[in-house]
């Protein structure tokens, strides 16, 4: 059976929703990355870069979220939209656009708004910049299209909603407030009963609670090692 190595982060959350609207068997495998699991050789041959998600597929090995939501998609021929060359060009653009941009953008500014020291403005204002733009991109595509690619929900929505359900932590609620498309398709897949199945499947397990030093240590390798 399939292992879904998981917290309850945005890209785990973006694969459970996959595995709860296709129905796929899988076992679920917590990953407590604020202890360090991340680290465990068993979960490096899956996943080299030590982050969650991750899946064994009966030993294929698959990492990054967007490619498990690819991966998945067309192993099983769900939450793809019609076959065309035209709409595997989409797929593809905005597939990488959320694992490039809004990704890593809004999980930056979040960093530097929270976690690393207070004075640096410039590196927090540079990425909520950049998660701005990516959010008007994305709200100004849904204006004019009901869903990402297609005329149906597909594992690009998915991609999508694992960051952007969290659009007010990042953008703050008047940020966020601005995007009113992409609230509109978030709250429609937040609706669904596999959304809330996905988000439920962290309260499962235990994972560790603090954000102490431990945990800040196990999540920010450049804490302990200086290369610049
Ligand atoms: N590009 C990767 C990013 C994975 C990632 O950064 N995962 C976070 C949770 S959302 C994680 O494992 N954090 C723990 C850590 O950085 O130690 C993906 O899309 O899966």
């Amino acid at each position: 059976m399939l292992k879904f190595y998981f917290n309850g982060a945005p890209n785990p959350n973006k694969v459970a929703l996959f595995l709860e609207e296709s129905g796929v068997p899988f076992e679920p495998v917590p990953v407590d990355t604020r202890k360090g699991e991340q680290f465990k050789s068993e979960f490096l041959k899956v996943n080299p870069n030590g982050k969650v998600p991750a899946v064994d597929d009966d030993g294929v090995f698959v990492f990054d979220s967007n490619a498990i939501l690819l991966y998945l998609a067309e192993k099983t021929g769900k939450f793809l939209p019609p076959n065309s060359p035209a709409n595997r060009a989409q797929t593809l653009s905005w597939l990488m656009f959320i694992a490039t941009g809004l990704g890593p953008y809004s999980g930056q500014a979040v960093h530097f708004k929270t976690a690393a020291p207070k004075d640096l403005d410039y590196a927090v204002n540079r990425y909520l910049y950049e998660a701005h733009r990516h959010y008007k991109i994305l709200d100004d595509h849904l204006a004019a299209h009901r869903y990402m690619v297609g005329d149906t929900y597909t594992i690009v929505d998915m991609a999508l909603w694992g960051w952007a359900r969290l659009a007010s932590f990042v953008l703050g609620e008047e940020g966020a407030a601005k995007y009113a498309n992409v609230k509109r398709l978030v709250d429609e897949i937040s609706a669904r009963p596999a959304a809330s199945r996905a988000i439920a499947l962290k309260d499962k397990f235990t994972f560790k609670a603090e954000m102490d030093e431990e945990a800040r240590n196990h999540m920010f390798g450049h804490l302990k090692t200086k290369v610049a």
